[in-house]
C-alpha cells in the first residue's frame, strides 16, 4: 500500500508468529481480504526474537506443531524431542512459504494506535511504516511474552561493556568466548542459556532473585512411545490434546498422593524425572499436586532433594532451592545441565535475596555487599506478559472514545479471553482470560483462531457487521476466572501470570486456569446458545444474547 493512502481490508491481524500465520491462512480460505502487520523483519514472533543460546521449546515439538492440515504434519519432521529456536523458526518459515502467506504481511511495521470508527463500523490502525489500515475486524495476535521488561536497575546506561536481552538477542549472534559475563534472571530464558554461556565464558556470575524449579529435558529424538501414539492414530492423538487440561494428550490422573506409599510416590517421581517432560510431571504424578498444597509440597521436596544431589557446594545448592512458591504455580523450566553448571569452577551464583543489586556501574554490577567487574551483562529478566504487547498499541480506542488502558486500569477484563466489552470487532489470540500460557500454546492458538474465524464467517453470512461482548458476560467471565483460580495453586505465587514481575502492574491472575478442554467446551457452548454474551448488529438486525 502506498504511503498516504489507506489500506482497506476486511481483517487486520497484528503479528506474524504462530497465531498470526494461522489466522492469515484461515481468513484467506474463508474469503476475507486481510493483512498482517508485523514489527519484525520476518515471520516467527517469539521464535524470531528469542535467539539466545539454548533457546528451545519446552513442550515436546510433536505437540507444539500446527495440526490443521494433515499433509503439513507429514511434510515436516522435527529432528529432536525439543526443537531449538532456529529449527522452529525454519518450520514457521516453511509454513509461511507453503501457504504463500508472506504476500499479505507487512514486515517492519508496528501498529502504533487503533481507533474504532462508530459511524463506519470499522477500525483504523495507525502504523509507523506506510499506510494506515482500515478494517472491519482487528485481531491482536501479538503473543503473551513479546514485550521485554526494561532493565529496572539504575545505571545500565553507564555500563561500558555490552548489554544483551535474551528476548532481543542480536541476529548475528554474540561472541561470548573468554568474556566475564553476568546473567540476571533465572526463569526459563536464564536456565536455558546459562549452561551454554558458561561453556564459553571466562567467568559467569548468575544473579538470582527467585530460584525456580527446573527438570532435566533429556533431549534427543522424540520418544518412541509418544511417536507411536501419534503415528498410530494421528487424529485421535490431536483430539485428545484438544480436550485435555494442558493441550498435550495425557489422561486425567485420578490417584491422589495419600493413596500412594512413600515408595510408590518416589517411584512415580523418578519415572517423571527420567522422562524429561514438563506436562507429564505437572499432570501425571498424583491428582492433588496442582490443587492441594500438601500434595504439591511432596513434589517440591523431591525436586529439592535432586538439587542437593547434583550441586556440590551446599550453600549454592541451598540458594537454588525454591521455597517461596508451589511447584507449577510459577512456570517451571526444562533444563540441560542447569544445576550441574554450578559445579563448574568458572560459575558463581549470587543470591539477590541476601545481597540485592544496588546499581550497575561503568565496570559491572554492585550489590550491597560486593562489586562484580564484567564485560557483558545478559538480562534474562522476562516480559510484561500477556497484556504488554496489547497495551503497546496505544491508545486502542473503542466505543465512546474509551481506551483499553483505562478499561484495564484495574487489571485486564475480557469475555472468554478473546474479546472486550466496548471494543466491537476486536479480538485477541491468547489474551488474558484465555488458558494460553497454562497450555501448549499451539493447541490454544488453533482453537482461538478457529473459533474467531468461524464466528466471523457465520456473522458475515447472517448479515451482521458488528460483534461485541456485553458487560454482563464479561463480568461473568471475570467471576468464573476468579472461581477457577481458587481451585489451583497459581494464585499463591508472585509470577508473570499475576503481573507481579512488573513494578506497578496490577496484581491479577491473568490466564484462565480451568483447562484447555473445558475452555473449548465453554466457547462451543457460547455458539450453541446463539452467541451467548454477545451483542450483534448489522443489516441482518440486532441481537443480544
Ligand atoms: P521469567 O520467567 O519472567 O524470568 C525472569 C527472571 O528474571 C526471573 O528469575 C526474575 O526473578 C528475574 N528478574 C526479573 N526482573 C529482575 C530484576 N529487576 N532484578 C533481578 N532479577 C530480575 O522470564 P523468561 O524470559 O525466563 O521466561 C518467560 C517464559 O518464556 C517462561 O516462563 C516460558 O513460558 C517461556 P523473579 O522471579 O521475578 O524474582
Amino acid at each position: 500500500a502506498a504511503s498516504g493512502a489507506i489500506q482497506q481490508v476486511d481483517v487486520a491481524v497484528v503479528g506474524a508468529g504462530f497465531a498470526g500465520l494461522y489466522l492469515l491462512h484461515r481468513l484467506r480460505k474463508a474469503g476475507f481480504s486481510t493483512v498482517a502487520l508485523e514489527e519484525a523483519g520476518d515471520v516467527g514472533g517469539t521464535w524470531y526474537w528469542n535467539r539466545y543460546p539454548g533457546a528451545r521449546c519446552d513442550i515436546q515439538t510433536i505437540d507444539y506443531s500446527y495440526t490443521f492440515d494433515p499433509e503439513l504434519e507429514t511434510a515436516w519432521t522435527w529432528s529432536e524431542k525439543y526443537a531449538t529456536q532456529p529449527e522452529i523458526l525454519r518450520y514457521l518459515g516453511f509454513v509461511a512459504d507453503r501457504y504463500d502467506l508472506r504476500r499479505d504481511i507487512r514486515f517492519k511495521t508496528k501498529v502504533t494506535e487503533a481507533k474504532w470508527d462508530e459511524a463506519a463500523e470499522r477500525w483504523r490502525l495507525g502504523t509507523d511504516n506506510g499506510a494506515p489500515v482500515s478494517c472491519r475486524y482487528y485481531i491482536m495476535a501479538t503473543g503473551c511474552l513479546s514485550a521485554p521488561k526494561p532493565p529496572e536497575i539504575d545505571g545500565v546506561k553507564d555500563f561500558q561493556g555490552a548489554v544483551y536481552f535474551t528476548g532481543r538477542w542480536p541476529h548475528e549472534g554474540v561472541n561470548l568466548a573468554g568474556k566475564r559475563i553476568a546473567v540476571i534472571g533465572t526463569g526459563s530464558s536464564g536456565i536455558q542459556s546459562i549452561p551454554l554461556i558458561a561453556e564459553q565464558a571466562a567467568h559467569l556470575t548468575v544473579f538470582q532473585r527467585t530460584p525456580n524449579f527446573a527438570l532435566p529435558a533429556h533431549n534427543g529424538p522424540a520418544p518412541d512411545d509418544r511417536m507411536s501414539l501419534l503415528q498410530g492414530d494421528r487424529a485421535a492423538y490431536r483430539e485428545q490434546a484438544r480436550q485435555s487440561m494442558a493441550g498435550v494428550p495425557y489422561p486425567q490422573q485420578t490417584a491422589v498422593s495419600w493413596q500412594l506409599s512413600d515408595a510408590e510416590r518416589r517411584a512415580c517421581f523418578e519415572e517423571a524425572w527420567g522422562k524429561g517432560d514438563l506436562v507429564y510431571i505437572l499432570t501425571q504424578l498424583w491428582a492433588d499436586q496442582a490443587v492441594d498444597f500438601d500434595g504439591n509440597a511432596l513434589i517440591c521436596d523431591l525436586i529439592r532433594e535432586k538439587i542437593t544431589t547434583i550441586v556440590k557446594d551446599p550453600e549454592t545448592a541451598a540458594a537454588l532451592m525454591p521455597h517461596d512458591h508451589p511447584f507449577g504455580a510459577k512456570r517451571p523450566c526444562l533444563d540441560t545441565n542447569y544445576y550441574a553448571t554450578y559445579n563448574r569452577p568458572n560459575v558463581k551464583l549470587v543470591n539477590l535475596r541476601q545481597e540485592p543489586i544496588k546499581a550497575i556501574t561503568a565496570g559491572g554490577i554492585v550489590t550491597d555487599k560486593r562489586s562484580f567487574d564484567v564485560d557483558v551483562i545478559v538480562f534474562a529478566t522476562g516480559f510484561d506478559a500477556m497484556t504488554g504487547a496489547i497495551r503497546a498499541v496505544h491508545p486502542i480506542t473503542g466505543r465512546g472514545g474509551k481506551s483499553l488502558s483505562d478499561v484495564w486500569a484495574q487489571g485486564p477484563q475480557t469475555y472468554l479471553g478473546l474479546t472486550v466489552a466496548g471494543f466491537p470487532n476486536f479480538f485477541m489470540i491468547t489474551g488474558p482470560g484465555s488458558p494460553s500460557v497454562l497450555s501448549n500454546m499451539a493447541v490454544s492458538i488453533e482453537q482461538h483462531v478457529d473459533w474467531i474465524v468461524d464466528r466471523l464467517t457465520a456473522l458475515r453470512d447472517a448479515g451482521f457487521s458488528t460483534i461485541e461482548a456485553t458487560e454482563t458476560a464479561q463480568a461473568g467471565w471475570g467471576q468464573h476466572m476468579a472461581d477457577c483460580s481458587m481451585l489451583t495453586l497459581h494464585r499463591l505465587a508472585n509470577t508473570w501470570y499475576t503481573g507481579a514481575n512488573v513494578p506497578g502492574k496490577v496484581h491479577a491472575l491473568m490466564p484462565y486456569t480451568g483447562g484447555v478442554g473445558p475452555y473449548r467446551s465453554i466457547c462451543d457452548e457460547v455458539v450453541g446458545r446463539g452467541m451467548l454474551g454477545f451483542r450483534l448488529t448489522g443489516a441482518g438486525g440486532a441481537a443480544q444474547c
